[in-house]
């Protein structure tokens, strides 16, 4: 890249890379040195599928993948083409569909053989493998099994219980799967029932966008739309892993590359996937092995260093424009922001030596970076997990607006900011009333729909219901879908109070560790997926997603369900609430789950700007847009325009390291979804066979004396007098920055604090915990 230094002379965690050095590999780590997609990724798929044995069936039902009028992927929730590929899935969303589809099962007899003592000894893979779930399931606390039951008979006593409980002290959590109009429903009837308590993963995800977003330009979600992709000069990355957690992704940006779009990542760990792409999709490629370097520059930030990366960034660009003038758009900066002058004030004040250790990166290169962004007409920002689950999340998300406000790269064709989301629907979740917040949902206007008295209490986030349910005032929990238990931080903690609660309800496909768990009355509630055919008293149904690019899809499941006692979650949640709640002429459950269409349009009734022409649109190509007021260049701020917020800290990390202690972040594989173990691989890492593992750097390695193979532990430095510990994690020598060491999530959750979270949105701090490692 023309203008950057060459590598020698950068800082050694800070390596602008060529392609030889991207391929550059340490001999005493086993770096995979193979691209992203190409015969990996079809390998690892090879595995799932005589691990699974979907039938024939089964396989043909990914040609439908992502398609208008098939199913929509339950995996990412990356856009969907508007013209799909004829494999539109990756290795992921092919894993997702082929791990629910799988022949293996799950029902009583299962159950009588293996009490939940026994079972609690299971790793998270086997618990999932053993199939999926295929009967309504009652826990019975003499045996220590689950048995079977009835639906009529768990819905009688679930409503039983709430009608004895606060309402108040009752938590319903969603997580990121679940259809537009199963979440729609199941936010109704917490309200209708008495309570905003709606946590949803997406409070571990990011919520950090939601607020941070919201606050500055006014719109809580991404204002990116796949087409940018197409004419965007430079994109800048900020903790996305790409090739392990959205891979469809890779298409569109080796498309951007070919037509000379750059790409630089910032990540203490230099991700494969970001690196060499080859996609299995094409013929040529894969005989070939030709491989397309998608970051051309990867430079290795400290964990929590991005604000003074950014600050670096946007430092230069103010020194670039009072220099030559014309670097920065002031027009855009005059009629549209607000906060610029302080914001300038403070970029000034900082230095570079600080800018420097806290990002771990040469100043020289940071300004590299930053000429380059002057250079280039439309810009876009993409970020993940390493922006949002730090303590100061939220001003990592903000410094990446600011630069991007800089140059009016927000609201112009090619230009945004992109938070890659989650879960398939997670963001259609909160589009459509899950939340915590009474101010971010219509409630006057459900008032009128319905007839009810909406609670306007603040209800309880993901770490908030933890910590209730440590101090007792959560007495019950509805899990719609997900793995509460395992997902969220101080696991072991938390673990404890599950039989304390009145109330455990979990609706899922697979067996999890939160089924362990069981409160003093506990049903384990199973349901179709999205690729099965979900037939109602109407006819076949079809439900909705909402992806990263604010595109709305039908989803259509055509597959015959793996068990006829199944249900689906919106039949599951209406059988709960009409024996919850009294009976009310406007609600009624019975013809809603008899045909979905009357939900879309209640969903239209309550949003008509966003969901205008429901049924007749859902269908459509690409899905429907529901518009992005950001992306017009309207800024739904208090004061109607964006803002520059200046940092009140350089480092995300919620305190200076002290002593020995060293900063770990949590990682996935690409064998994973989540707390859903495909396997024991991280293919793109070049690691194999074992979860169980610490990465540490082989210069931290010799420092502390370890050597690779060793066995240790890892505790939490934290001072609040609790000991968390997780032993028996393996040495393994990784090339991360100083003081940095790198472990799996979920295994590495009962690590985690939960008072360590972002100080404005609540989501832990996944990426930023302070640890010792114990010999
Ligand atoms: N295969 C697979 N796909 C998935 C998932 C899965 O578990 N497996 N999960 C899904 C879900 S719910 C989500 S939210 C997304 C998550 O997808 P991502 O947002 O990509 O999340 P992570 O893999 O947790 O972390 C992203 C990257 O952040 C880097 N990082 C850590 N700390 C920092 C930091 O301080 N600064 C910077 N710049 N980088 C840092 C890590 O090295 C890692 O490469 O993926 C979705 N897709
Ligand atoms: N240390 C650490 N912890 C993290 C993270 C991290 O990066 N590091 N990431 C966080 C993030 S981003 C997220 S999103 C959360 C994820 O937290 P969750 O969303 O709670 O967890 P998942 O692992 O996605 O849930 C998997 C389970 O969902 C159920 N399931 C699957 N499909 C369906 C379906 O169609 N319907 C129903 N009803 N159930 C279904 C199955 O039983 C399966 O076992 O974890 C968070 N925790
Ligand atoms: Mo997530």
């Amino acid at each position: 890249m023309a203008g950057l230094p060459p590598s020698e002379e950068v800082h050694r965690s800070g390596s602008i890379t060529g392609e030889d050095e991207v391929l550059r590999q340490r001999k005493d780590t086993q770096h995979y040195r193979h691209p992203a997609g190409g015969w990996g990724s079809v390998a690892s798929l090879a595995r799932i599928l005589f691990d699974q044995r979907p039938s024939p069936a089964a396989l043909a039902t990914l040609l439908s993948q992502n398609k208008a009028g098939g199913h929509m992927c339950t995996s990412c929730a990356f856009g969907k083409p508007h013209n799909p590929n004829t494999f539109e899935f990756c290795e992921n969303g092919a894993k997702a569909t082929i791990w629910d589809l799988t022949s293996d099962r799950c029902g009583p007899d299962f159950f009588e053989k293996y009490s939940l003592t026994a079972l609690s000894k299971w790793s998270d893979h086997d618990l999932e493998k053993a199939g999926r779930l295929t009967h309504p399931m009652r826990y019975d606390h003499a045996t220590d099994h689950y048995v079977p039951t009835t639906w009529d008979a768990a819905f009688v006593s679930i409503g039983r219980t709430l009608r004895m409980i606060d309402p108040e002290a009752a938590v319903f959590y969603t997580s990121g799967r679940a259809s537009l109009e199963t979440a729609y429903l199941f936010a109704l009837f917490a309200r209708l029932y008495g309570h905003n308590n709606l946590p949803d993963s997406s409070n571990m995800c990011h919520e950090t966008t939601s607020v941070a977003l919201k606050a500055q330009i006014g719109t809580p979600v991404g204002t990116c739309t796949l087409p940018d992709f197409e004419t965007c000069d430079l994109i800048l990355f900020f903790g996305q892993n790409t090739g392990t957690n959205s891979p469809r992704f890779l298409h569109p940006l080796q498309q951007a590359v070919r037509r000379g779009c750059k790409v630089i990542s910032f990540n203490p760990v230099r991700e494969a996937g970001l690196i060499r792409f080859t996609n299995p999709q094409s013929p040529i490629e894969m005989a070939t092995g030709s491989a397309t370097i998608i970051a051309e520059s990867h430079l290795q930030v400290r964990p929590g260093g991005d604000i003074a990366a950014l600050t670096g960034l946007c430092k230069h660009i103010l020194d670039l424009d009072i220099e030559r003038g014309g670097v920065i758009d002031r027009t855009f900066i005059e009629s549209d922001t607000q906060g610029f002058d302080r914001f300038t004030v403070q970029m000034h004040a900082t230095s570079w030596n600080d800018i420097e250790r806290e990002s771990g990166l040469p100043a020289a290169v940071l300004k590299s970076v930053a000429d380059l962004y002057t250079r280039s007409e439309r810009v876009i920002g993409v970020y993940g997990m390493g922006l949002t689950q730090h303590v100061h999340g939220s001003q990592n998300v903000k410094m990446l607006v600011n630069l991007l406000l800089l140059r009016g790269n927000i609201s112009r064709a090619g230009t945004g900011i992109c938070p890659v989301r989650g879960h398939s629907n997670v963001q259609g979740q909160r589009t459509v009333g899950i939340s915590e917040k009474p101010d971010l949902v219509p409630l006057d206007r459900l008032a009128l729909m319905f007839g009810f008295d909406p609670p306007r209490k603040e209800g309880r986030t993901t770490v908030k219901v933890a910590e209730g349910m440590i101090d007792g005032s959560v007495r019950a929990f509805l899990g719609l879908g997900g793995n509460f238990a395992r997902a969220i931080p101080d696991v072991a903690r938390v673990d404890e109070t599950w039989s304390k609660l009145d109330l455990t309800v979990q609706i899922a496909t697979k067996l999890n560790r939160s089924h362990l768990m069981p409160g003093r009355e506990a049903w384990l509630l199973p349901c179709i997926v999205r690729a099965e055919c979900d037939e109602q008293s109407s006819g076949p149904q079809a439900v909705s997603i909402e992806d990263s690019f604010s595109h709305i899809h039908g989803s259509l499941g055509r597959r015959t369900p793996a068990h006829p006692m199944l249900k689906s979650e919106i039949s599951i949640i209406s059988g709960i609430a009409k024996a919850t709640l009294q009976p009310n002429p406007n609600v009624k459950w019975d013809e809603w789950t008899g045909d979905y269409s009357l939900v879309r349009d209640l969903i239209e009734q309550t949003y008509p700007n966003w969901f205008a022409d429901f049924n007749d649109r859902l269908f459509t190509p690409g899905g429907f847009y529901r518009g992005n007021p950001a992306r017009e260049r309207t800024w739904h701020t208090p004061s109607g325009r964006a803002l520059f917020e200046a940092p009140d800290v350089l480092s995300a990390l919620g305190s200076p390291l002290k002593g020995a202690a060293l900063t770990m972040i949590t990682l996935r594989s690409n064998d994973q979804f989540n707390t859903t173990i495909y396997g024991f691989d991280d293919r793109l890492r070049g690691l194999k066979g074992s979860r169980d593992i610490v990465l540490v750097s082989p210069d931290e390695m010799a420092t502390r004396g370890l050597v690779a193979g060793q066995l240790v532990a890892l505790e939490t430095d934290h001072d609040d007098g609790v000991i968390r510990r997780v032993a028996g994690l393996r040495v393994t020598p990784y090339d991360l920055p100083r003081a940095c060491v790198g472990a799996y999530y979920p295994e590495a959750n009962a690590l985690v604090p939960l008072d360590l979270r972002d100080v404005d949105a609540n989501t832990p701090a996944y990426k930023g915990v302070p640890v010792r490692i114990v010999v």
